[in-house]
């Protein structure tokens, strides 16, 4: 190796002398390259403002997610753009809206990718930029075109989005096919027990929720009466393939393992990688050594393993040497809720905890709690730590980790806050659309308008009020963080200036 090594640095030496500028360039690219720090996404599923002990949580502890949050940036005013998964991860991969894709709403496991292939991505302009760039974890943004046939390789994806390497779970732990897929591989599929998935249609003779209770082992209160698997019933219906299933109670380690596998072999840099845990989303399925460790339940449990992984990410990040030169978003994908679809005592074990902390609603809200989410930015060395109240969404780091590694390309509606995620500037944006179920909302300054929406004002089955109502709401965040008082009756001129501003951007 070393032979070779100086081999390469005479014939460089050689061709510098002989003045061959293009390989020379060449040389100055790969230098450049390998200072470009590594840059890895920490992505919850469903984890609240209020989850974690560094957002002010009292009932659990933390100590890993509040290592990130006390050693770097934690923004107090940092958002998903969607109160539910596929808009938030449609927008924190493509810089763009997601309420300008019809599509952007929450997939079932057969759904085609909603991502344009020729759009731009993170990891796309990354990859332009030399880095490698992977996935661990959630997908939930859809596969293939059509009819996906799963014992084929499952394309268009993530590696057809600007990923080379991907390792992923579907679209949710609820939803069918329960299986991971590697490269857009079932990983583990036996050929001679194919997988069938629908979402209309049960395969014949198979067991489902509804009809064979007594085979389950955690039951379901709405929704999640299909296909059973490891005794978790689930949406859709899936046959076969039964080599290829995952377990649940592993699946935390398993991507853990991935991650940091992923991290070795990329070491010498630069790299990306999402690492996009499935907690504390349902099914909670805690691995045994943290059942019961939270006494709140398997949500509670499922918080402290996610927990225990990111402090094992992190071990791993410093042990190969690249801790320092490597920046960390973490944050999640939209704000809690507490019973989404499964009897599993959260409601019952929360006792004095609050997920969404003091904000009001929660998931598939328009208020906070729906998309107001932990936010963190991490480098150790070089961001300084520090609290930030500037408003920054995750529709924004398309630009900025773009702005960061010297690339122009930027997101349809994402801003360039490089310097709010670096710690250096407190600005953020004035201004921001938020979703929720297929509905928008406004944010500006310090202001939230919500425009009159029919429908329902709390979805019974979660137990969250979700911002409908007949009137325009609009309310000071300032003074009132949790939204209690509706202020567009007194304050006419800012409702009709958060109104005109929504409406221009949204076209309407
Ligand atoms: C809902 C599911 C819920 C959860 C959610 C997606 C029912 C009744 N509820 O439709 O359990 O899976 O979709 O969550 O099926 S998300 O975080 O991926 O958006
Ligand atoms: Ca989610």
């Amino acid at each position: 190796k070393i032979i070779k090594k100086s081999l390469f640095q005479s014939a460089l030496v050689v061709l510098l002398m002989l003045g061959c500028k293009s390989k020379a360039e060449k040389e100055v690219a790969v230098v450049e390259s390998s200072k470009k720090p590594n840059i890895v996404f920490i992505y919850m599923d469903d984890l609240g403002y209020g989850d974690m002990s560094a957002y002010g949580a009292t009932e659990i502890s933390t100590p890993n997610m509040d290592a990130l949050a006390k050693g770097g940036v934690q923004f107090t005013n940092g958002y998903a753009t969607s109160a539910t998964c596929t808009p938030s991860r449609y927008a924190i991969l493509t810089g763009r809206y997601p309420w300008r894709n019809k599509d952007a709403k929450i997939l079932p496991g057969t759904a085609p990718l909603i991502i344009d292939t020729t759009q731009i991505t993170v990891p796309k302009m990354l990859q332009e930029k030399g880095y490698a760039t992977g996935i661990v974890g959630k997908w939930h943004l859809g596969l293939g075109s059509g009819m996906v046939n799963w014992n084929e390789r499952v394309s268009p994806g993530p590696n057809e989005v600007g990923f080379d390497y991907s390792y992923i779970l579907a679209a949710t732990q609820d939803r069918v096919p329960t299986v991971y897929i590697a490269d857009g591989y079932v990983d583990g599929l036996d050929p001679n027990d194919p997988i069938e998935v629908s979402y209309k249609e049960n395969f014949e003779g198979e067991p489902t929720g509804l009809d064979n209770p007594e085979l389950t082992t955690m039951k379901w209160h709405h929704g999640h009466n299909n296909s059973i698997v490891n005794g978790v019933p689930r949406i859709g219906f899936m046959k076969g393939g039964e080599a290829a299933k995952w377990s649940d109670v592993d699946m935390a380690d398993h991507f853990l393992a991935k991650a940091q596998q992923y991290v070795k072999e990329h070491k010498d840099g630069p790299f990306f990688l999402y690492y996009a845990l499935q907690q504390p989303h349902v099914p909670r399925t805690p691995h045994p050594r943290f059942v019961g460790k939270s006494g709140m339940g398997p949500r509670g449990d499922v918080i402290l393993e996610a927990d225990w992984m990111i402090g094992e990410f992190m071990k791993t990040l410093e042990e190969e040497g690249i801790l320092e030169n490597t920046l960390i978003v973490f944050s999640s994908d939209n704000g809690p809720v507490v019973n989404d679809g499964y009897y599993d005592e959260a409601v019952e074990k929360l006792g004095n905890h609050t997920p969404a902390g003091i904000l009001r609603g929660g998931k598939y809200s328009l208020f906070e709690a729906g998309t107001k989410v932990p936010f963190i930015t991490y480098w150790k060395g070089t961001i300084a730590p520090g609290k930030s109240n500037a408003m920054v969404c995750q529709v924004d780091l398309l630009t900025s980790m773009a702005a960061l590694v010297g690339s122009d390309k930027t997101g349809e509606d994402s801003e360039n806050l490089l310097d709010e995620f670096l710690g250096k500037s407190n600005n953020g944006r004035d201004q921001l659309v938020l979703e929720a179920t297929s509905r928008t909302a406004f944010r500006k300054g310090n202001w939230a308008m919500i425009p009159p929406y029919k429908g329902p004002a709390v979805i019974k089955s979660v137990n969250i009020e979700i911002g409908n109502s007949e009137k325009y709401q609009l309310y000071d965040l300032e003074k009132d963080p949790s939204q209690k008082e509706n202020l567009a009756k007194s304050n006419p001129e800012k409702l009709q200036e958060l109104v005109a501003d929504f409406e221009k951007i949204r076209g309407i």
